[in-house]
């Protein structure tokens, strides 16, 4: 099975994550923003990665990804069945890909996928306004939700972990992670998360490229 898209992308990164979690073989064809390839259009029309084929079956949205490899492997399943707790994985899910990203990506494109990857100047503006404005009630909001156990759903590893870890990663590449003093419960869930091999190799790959050291 073929994931088209470029790790650095919290959405790639969360189906790549979740593959290895799963115990799913999942390729990465390194496919760039603005890429033309057909294959890959074909998987994703408009051209948003992550895209994704099986065999004669292809498809883009990471979340449409997930619910993919979900039913053709539900056991152990990452995406609870309890009604309760299925419906809390997909919002923190949804959570992670709009409110966190919304907030967090316009710092990381700013300040590294303009200048280092597209070698066009960043919007410092938006990144600063999205830092010091938008970012800090979303670290709020999960230092008071996450549970004592440190996973978000069923006190045990599920997908709404795998979706909330990722966007951290390009917190980590900007050298803004949170901070133990103000939310403690975050930042060891980040590094508890982070090392786990499904992260760890892509974090230390990226980090190669994006030049930054560990939390
Ligand atoms: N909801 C989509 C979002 C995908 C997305 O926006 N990906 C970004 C990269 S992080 C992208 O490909 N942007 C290029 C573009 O918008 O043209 C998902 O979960 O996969």
């Amino acid at each position: 099975m073929i994931v088209y898209g470029a790790s650095a992308s919290p959405f790639v990164r969360k189906v790549l994550a979740y593959g290895a979690e799963k115990g799913i073989a999942l390729e990465l064809k390194n496919t760039g923003l603005g890429a033309k390839d057909p294959e890959f259009i074909e998987a994703s029309p408009f051209g948003k990665m992550p895209g994704f084929r099986d065999g004669d079956f292809a498809i883009s949205d990471s979340s449409a990804i997930i619910t993919y490899l979900e039913a053709l492997h539900p056991d152990p399943n990452l995406i609870p069945t309890e009604p309760k707790a299925r419906s809390r994985t997909i919002w923190y899910d949804e959570f992670a890909d709009t409110i966190m990203v919304g907030a967090m990506g316009k710092i990381f494109f700013n300040r590294v996928v303009a200048p280092k990857v597209l070698k066009i100047p960043g919007d410092e503006a938006m990144a600063h306004a999205a830092e010091t404005k938008e970012v800090p009630p979303i670290l709020d909001y999960i230092e008071r939700i996450l549970p004592a156990s440190g996973w978000f759903v069923e006190d045990r590893l599920t997908l709404a972990d795998i979706a909330i870890a990722s966007p951290f990663v390009n917190m980590l590449h900007v050298g803004l992670l949170p901070k133990a003093e103000k939310h403690p419960k975050l930042v060891a869930f980040i590094e508890k998360m982070h090392a786990r091999p499904s992260f760890a190799g892509w974090i230390e790959r990226e980090r190669k490229f994006f030049g930054r050291s560990a939390i």
